[in-house]
């Protein structure tokens, strides 16, 4: 499947392009991906350090990409691991999708509702201008919730297993996103952001 911004409705009011595919992955493939990114994947307990003291980030992540590609992560420069099969696939395939080049991914696991994302907006300089950052979903359905810097819009994106979501244009300048704590569901869920930094 091609993305087209003539045939998928932009989600967002206005300042920026949010494109949601469902079942961009089919459930059987989904939950093939699922299991293999769950076990074969490096997670890692990132540590922050926020007002004077270590925190253990509220999910496991890794990142991979390519030799060059760079990543700052709490005012830390992070190194990608090489690229798996299996990730190196699901980029290819969301390139043609979105007809745009990625370098790295940013893999994040929610072990369970208490796991979440703070409010922030992906707009390193790295990404440049206005970065195209297509997101892959798997596992137990959660809500991306987006939220306008200045006009204080709110719109909350239900992220079911296999979707592909497209964040472009000027989103990062004017929207933040966080992905909130739930008590509706227990079970894991894994994002895969794919980036060109
Ligand atoms: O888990 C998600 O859907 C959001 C991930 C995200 O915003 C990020 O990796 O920057
Ligand atoms: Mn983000």
């Amino acid at each position: 499947m091609i993305f087209s911004k003539q045939t998928l409705p932009n989600l967002l009011p206005c300042d920026g392009e949010l494109f949601q595919i469902h079942g961009f992955y089919p459930k059987a493939e989904a939950d093939v991906l699922f299991d293999k990114l769950y076990q074969s994947l490096e997670w890692q307990q990132e540590q922050l350090f926020i007002y004077g003291r270590w925190l253990a980030v509220p999910r496991l992540m890794c990142w991979y990409g390519d030799a060059g590609a760079s990543y700052r992560y709490s005012h830390v420069e992070h190194s990608p691991l090489p690229w798996t099969a299996e990730l190196l696939r699901l980029k290819t395939e969301v390139e043609v999708a979105c007809q745009h080049r990625f370098n790295s991914v940013l893999a994040n696991l929610y072990r369970n509702g208490q796991d979440s994302m703070g409010c922030h907006a992906d707009d390193e300089k790295e990404l440049g201008e206005n970065p195209l950052i297509a997101s892959l979903s798997f596992g137990a359905q959660r809500t991306l919730r987006f939220r306008h810097a200045r006009l204080g819009h709110k719109l909350d994106v239900p992220l079911t297993h296999g979707d592909l979501l497209i964040m472009a244009g000027e989103l990062q300048h004017h929207w933040k996103h966080e992905l909130p704590k739930t008590r509706k569901s227990q079970l894991p869920r894994i994002n895969l952001t794919f980036r060109l930094g």
